[in-house]
């Protein structure tokens, strides 16, 4: 692993669904297409939320109580250890929409994909904390209008933080993936954007994943196992 002159490591680590798989979160691409019974493009489009929202709403009202009942995991655990050891030379890119990485104690953390327990008002671009169910549209508590969806990043819409995250996984010395199968962009982009800088490559899946560019360091099984070891 290439080490900078203090002997500190820069550690970007993006992590995907199957980190979460172990809490009892569903992963998207697991069951044939079919995420939760839906169709991605009918539930995590604004053309699905646009053609009928109450079923979009409906839908992230249940994974929100559905995480509210889940407990992070190993991994999740054995990332934030890893955190206290390292500070700010680590930061977790998460596609997760999950608050598990936070409850395990996570703080250096981006949520690209937004997050289930913030809602966003269309009116005024308002991204209040919610944890109640949204599908009766109660108003925003900033602006008063009937105008709030999940705070979660469709596809077709811009990911949050893509310069902070750029500028970290450009500056890293290892780039570590963990469940996650490299097909969403921008995200699936960055472990070709690390290499490109010269950083290491680390895989930790319960397969391989379809990455562009091969990991120096590729380990498959649980993430419960795979992720404390590395850590640890
Ligand atoms: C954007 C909503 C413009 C949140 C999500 C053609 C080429 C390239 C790009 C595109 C293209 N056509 C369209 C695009 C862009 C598009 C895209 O990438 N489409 C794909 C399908 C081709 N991307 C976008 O639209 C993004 N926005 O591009 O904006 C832009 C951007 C930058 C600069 C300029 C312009 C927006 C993408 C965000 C979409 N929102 N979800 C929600 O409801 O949750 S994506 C969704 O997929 C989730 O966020 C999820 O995190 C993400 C990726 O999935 P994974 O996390 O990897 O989960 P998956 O089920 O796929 O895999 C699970 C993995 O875990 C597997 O590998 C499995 O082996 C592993 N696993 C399972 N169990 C375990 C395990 N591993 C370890 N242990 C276990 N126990």
């Amino acid at each position: 692993m290439r080490m900078r002159q203090t002997g500190r490591m820069r550690i970007v680590v993006l992590t995907g669904a199957g980190i979460s798989a172990e809490s009892g979160v569903a992963t998207f691409r697991g069951a044939g297409g079919l995420w939760e019974g839906h169709r991605v493009e009918d539930v995590a489009t604004p053309e699905g939320f646009e053609r009928d929202p109450a079923m979009v709403q409906r839908f992230y009202d249940a994974r929100r109580r559905a995480v509210a009942s889940v407990h992070p995991n190993a991994a999740h655990r054995a990332l934030a250890r890893l955190e206290d050891a390292l500070g700010d030379e680590l930061l977790i890119v998460t596609q997760n929409v999950d608050d598990l990485h936070e409850r395990a104690g996570s703080i250096r953390l981006v949520h690209m994909h937004g997050e289930l327990r913030r809602a966003l008002c269309t009116a005024c671009d308002a991204r209040p904390a919610w944890s109640r169910d949204l599908v009766d549209l109660p108003p925003c508590p900033v602006c008063g209008e009937r105008m709030l969806r999940p705070d979660v990043v469709w596809f077709g819409e811009m990911p949050y933080e893509l310069d902070r995250i750029e500028q970290a996984v450009v500056a890293c010395d290892v780039f570590v993936s963990i469940g996650t199968s490299g097909a969403v962009y921008p995200a699936a982009g960055y472990a070709a954007l690390a290499s490109a800088f010269g950083a290491r490559l680390v895989e930790l899946n319960l397969e391989p994943s379809d990455a562009v560019v091969p990991f120096d360091d590729a380990r498959t099984g649980p993430a419960t196992t795979l992720v404390p070891t590395w850590v640890d």
